[in-house]
């Protein structure tokens, strides 16, 4: 699995406050922290009450990058804040994200080939994220055949459903699990597959059993990447236990201490 640390998103009262106030050792914080947990990569969202976000971008990436070597994923919907971000970014970056509006995606994988990045397609569109797997499917499938028609090869695009929350949106559960399955049969090789795993527990009483439950089962469904809390060591433990339930690893008794000194 390929695991997104999720902290860095101004989404976070506390991150939001660090980025306004520009407090450098909060975010290296959570950028070592996470990458010490497992996180491969780490998500970078200003947030939604950034005042400037291309300045905040540009000031998270060179704070995260003093202390961290692992590629970023740079999350916002703005092009122009993404494009100053790909300037700047020291490793192979994933730009989340292109939703499947035709505009969206041409800006998007335009500036995937010029930058060499990977990215993150949303099933979504103008009219919102779909309520059912078949339209899920058929977002996704414009996405691919745009990415080809980029020339952007399918191990680096990443198909995400849209995680829903389970409190108020509890029909869309299974319609996004499903979604991952149908995901992997649109091209060969196989794309990989993310979601934004903490979406699921927004709002719910036990947000850990939640997220954890729900990541176990999307991994048994063929899910390659999460952008998830991997600071939640009881979540990364039940994933790394799921691959290995998936034979994606070899079994031992020390199995949990043989991932994390990868
Ligand atoms: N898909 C993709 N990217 C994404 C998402 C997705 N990026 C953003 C988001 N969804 C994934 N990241 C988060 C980060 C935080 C939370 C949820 C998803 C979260 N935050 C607390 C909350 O809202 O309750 C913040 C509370 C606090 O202030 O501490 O849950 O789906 N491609």
């Amino acid at each position: 699995m390929i695991v997104i640390g999720e902290l860095i998103n101004g989404m976070y009262k506390d991150v939001g406050k660090a980025i306004a106030n520009k407090e450098s050792d909060v975010i290296q914080h959570l950028a070592a922290d996470q990458v010490m947990a497992g996180a491969s990569v780490l998500d970078v969202n200003t947030g939604p009450y950034s005042q400037n976000p291309k300045d905040d971008m540009k000031w998270l990436i060179e704070t995260i990058q003093g202390v961290v070597q692992v590629p970023l994923a740079l999350d916002s919907t703005k092009a122009d804040v993404i494009e100053e971000g790909l300037k700047l970014v020291a490793k192979r970056a994933i730009i989340n994200s292109t939703n499947a509006d035709e505009a969206k995606m041409a800006v998007i994988f335009g500036l995937a080939k010029k930058y060499n990045t990977q990215v993150i397609g949303l099933a979504m569109d103008k009219s919102g994220v779909p309520n059912s797997k078949e339209k899920r499917l058929e977002l996704a499938a414009a996405i691919v055949a745009k990415a080809m028609e980029f020339g952007i090869n399918a191990e680096d695009l990443f198909l995400d459903p849209i995680v829903l929350p389970l409190n108020v949106a509890q029909a869309q559960g299974s319609e996004v699990l499903e979604s991952i399955r149908e995901f992997r049969l649109l091209c060969d090789p196989a794309p990989n597959t993310t979601i934004g795993l903490s979406n699921v527990s927004q709002g719910t009483k036990f947000r850990p059993l939640v997220n954890r439950t729900f990541l176990t089962m999307a991994v048994a469904n063929g899910l390659t990447s999460a952008i998830l809390d991997p600071l939640d060591k009881e979540l990364m433990d039940a994933m790394i236990t799921a691959e290995l339930v998936l034979n994606k690893a070899i079994y031992c008794d020390s199995f949990l201490e043989a991932y994390r000194k990868r």
